[in-house]
C-alpha cells in the first residue's frame, strides 16, 4: 500500500511536466538528411533540414551515433580575408514554426572516426539531442564527395 501511494505521488508530480510541456523533439521533423563521404579517414559532414512545427523553440545541443566515434555540431564561418574556419556550436535553436538547415558552408554535423567501412548509398542512423533531453532519431544517406547540396 505504501509503495502504491508513493507511486501515485510520483505520477502526480510528473504529469504536469509531460502534459503541459511536450518534448521539443516531438515537434521537429528532419528532411534531406545526408552525409558527404570523403576518402580515407577524413571527417564526414552531415547535413539535414530541421523544421519545428511547435509553438516554442527547440534547441539542438548534441548528436551521437554508433557509426562514428565523434559527432559534433559545427559552423563554418567565412573570415574577412576569404578563408573559412569551423567553430563548435553548443546550442542550435530552431525557432517556433521555423526551420534551420545544416548545409554546406554553414552548420553541419562533423563526423569522425567511422566504426565500419562506409560507402555511398549506405544509411547512418544519428540521434539528435535537444536541450530538454528529448531525442530525434534520423536516418542519413551517405552520398559521394562530389554530391550536390540538397538542403
Ligand atoms: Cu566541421
Amino acid at each position: 500500500m505504501k509503495s502504491r501511494f508513493l507511486l501515485l505521488l510520483l505520477i502526480a508530480g510528473l504529469l504536469p511536466i509531460t502534459s503541459l510541456q511536450a518534448a521539443q523533439a516531438d515537434h521537429v521533423t528532419a528532411s534531406h538528411a545526408w552525409i558527404r563521404l570523403l576518402p580515407g579517414n577524413l571527417p564526414a559532414s552531415g547535413y539535414v533540414t530541421l523544421r519545428n512545427g511547435g509553438a516554442t523553440a527547440a534547441t539542438l545541443v548534441a548528436a551521437h551515433t554508433d557509426t562514428y566515434a565523434s559527432a559534433m555540431i559545427h559552423q563554418s564561418v567565412q573570415e574577412v580575408d576569404g578563408t573559412s574556419r569551423m567553430t563548435m556550436v553548443e546550442h542550435l535553436t530552431i525557432p517556433a514554426h521555423g526551420e534551420v538547415s545544416l548545409a554546406p558552408a554553414s552548420y553541419h554535423l562533423m563526423l569522425q572516426q567511422a566504426a565500419r567501412a562506409l560507402k555511398a548509398g549506405d544509411n547512418v542512423d544519428i540521434t539528435l539531442d535537444f536541450s530538454d533531453g528529448s531525442q530525434l532519431h534520423t536516418r542519413f544517406l551517405l552520398r559521394p564527395a562530389n554530391a550536390v547540396d540538397i538542403n
